[in-house]
C-alpha cells in the first residue's frame, strides 16, 4: 500500500508539471483528491490493515494529499502571476495621453458684474439689501415722491398687475423700504442689486427686463461732492484710470439736484457707433442728492440728515467695459458669446 502511495504522489506530481490551464489543475485535482480519486480509495481500505500498519498508511496517506495539494496550489499561483503579468503587458495605459476634458460652466457675464460691483462698494463700507421684483405702487413711485398722476411716472413704462401691483421699475423702492426699516435714526449705507421691468423696445442698448444696482447713502453732513467721490472711485475701479467720466444735470423726482452718469464708449473709442447712438458716450447711472420729501416719508429729518442716492445698469456697465455691441446678448443665452467671459 506505502508504493501505491508513492506512486500515486509521482503520478500527481507529474501531471500538475505539465498542465499547462487552470482547467487542467482542477482535473488533477479532482482525479487525486476527489472522493472518487485512488487516495480516498486507499483509506477506504485501511479496514483491512493491521493495528500496526493503520496510523502509519493513515500517516502517509495524508502527507501524499497534502504534498499533491500543495503542488497544485503553487502550480495555480504560478499560473495566475503569468496570466496577470500576461495580462499588464498587453493592457498597459499611457498615463501621459490627454485626458478627455470635461465642460465646466461657469457664472454668466451679468453675475459677474454685480458681484465686482458688490465687491467694490462692500470696500467702501457699503452692506447688501434686497427687495421685492413683485412691488407696490406705494415703494415703487409714491414713497419715492411719484404721487399718483405725477407725469414722471411716463418716465417708466410700468408692467402693472393689479391697481396697487407691478413690477418694480426700478430698484429705487428699496430706498424707501430700507429708509423704514433703518426708523429714521440710524445712518444708512446700502447698495441693493435686482431685476427690473419696463415696457420698452428692446433695442441695442435698452432691454424690457434689465438688472440695476441702487445705492443708497444717509448720514449728517452728507454733500454732492461725497457722492461725486463714490462715484468716481467706482468708475474708476470699473473702467480704468484712463475712461473719461461726465456728469449731466437731469431730473428724478426722488433727488434734487440730480445728474446722470455717462462713460466714454469702448467699442467706437468716442468717434460714435450704434451702441452710443453716435455720441460717444453711454449713460450707465442716475444719481443725486434724496429729495427732502422721500427722507421726511422714509422718517428721516431732512434739516439733520441728508443723503445721496443712485442707480446704475449693469448691463450698460458689462457692455462698455467689455465692448459688447448689444444689449440682447445677455438674454438669448449663446454659449458662444457667455463662454468668452468665463474665469477659469
Ligand atoms: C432710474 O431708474 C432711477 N431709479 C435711478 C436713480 C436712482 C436716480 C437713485 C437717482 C437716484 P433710469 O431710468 O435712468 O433711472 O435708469 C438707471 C439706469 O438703468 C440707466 O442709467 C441705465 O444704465 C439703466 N437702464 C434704464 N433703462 C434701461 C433699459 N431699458 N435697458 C437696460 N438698462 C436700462
Amino acid at each position: 500500500m506505502k508504493e501505491r502511495l508513492q506512486e500515486l504522489q509521482t503520478e500527481a506530481i507529474e501531471k500538475v508539471e505539465k498542465a499547462t490551464t487552470l482547467t487542467d489543475l482542477q482535473d488533477v485535482r479532482v482525479a487525486y483528491l476527489g472522493k472518487k480519486g485512488p487516495i480516498t480509495e486507499v483509506l477506504r481500505g485501511m479496514g483491512k490493515l493491521s493495528k500496526e500498519e493503520r496510523p502509519v498508511i493513515g500517516e502517509l496517506a495524508n502527507k501524499v494529499r497534502e504534498a499533491i495539494a500543495s503542488a497544485l496550489d503553487a502550480k495555480k499561483a504560478d499560473m495566475e502571476k503569468a496570466e496577470l503579468e500576461k495580462k499588464l503587458a498587453t493592457e498597459t495605459i499611457d498615463v501621459t495621453l490627454p485626458g478627455r476634458p470635461i465642460p465646466v460652466g461657469g457664472p454668466h457675464l451679468l453675475t459677474s458684474i454685480v458681484e465686482e460691483i458688490e465687491d467694490l462698494f462692500i470696500g467702501m463700507g457699503f452692506e447688501i439689501k434686497e427687495g421685492p421684483e413683485v412691488e407696490t405702487d406705494y415703494y415703487n413711485f409714491e414713497a419715492l415722491n411719484l404721487p399718483k398722476g405725477h407725469p414722471a411716472r411716463d418716465m417708466q413704462d410700468s408692467f402693472y398687475i393689479t391697481e396697487e401691483l407691478l413690477l418694480r421699475t426700478h430698484t429705487s423702492p428699496v430706498q424707501a423700504r430700507t429708509m423704514k426699516e433703518y426708523g429714521g435714526s440710524k445712518p444708512v449705507r446700502m447698495i441693493c442689486p435686482g431685476k427690473v421691468y419696463r415696457r420698452d423696445t428692446d433695442d441695442a442698448t435698452h432691454s424690457h427686463q434689465f438688472t440695476q444696482v441702487e445705492g443708497l447713502l444717509i448720514d449728517k453732513n452728507v454733500r454732492m461732492s461725497d457722492l461725486k467721490g463714490v462715484l468716481n472711485r467706482f468708475a474708476k475701479e470699473m473702467f480704468g484710470e484712463e475712461r473719461e467720466i461726465r456728469l449731466r444735470p437731469s431730473f428724478f423726482p426722488f433727488t434734487e439736484p440730480s445728474v446722470e452718469m455717462d462713460i466714454s464708449c469702448k467699442v467706437c473709442h468716442g468717434e460714435g457707433c450704434s451702441v452710443c447712438k453716435r455720441t460717444g458716450w453711454i449713460e450707465i447711472l442716475g444719481a443725486g442728492m434724496v429729495h427732502p420729501n422721500v427722507l421726511e416719508m422714509g422718517g428721516y429729518d431732512p434739516n439733520v440728515y441728508s443723503g445721496f442716492a443712485f442707480g446704475m445698469g449693469p448691463e450698460r456697465i458689462a457692455m462698455l467695459k467689455y465692448g459688447v455691441d448689444d444689449i440682447r446678448h445677455f438674454y438669448t443665452n449663446d454659449v458662444r458669446f457667455l463662454k468668452q467671459y468665463h474665469k477659469v
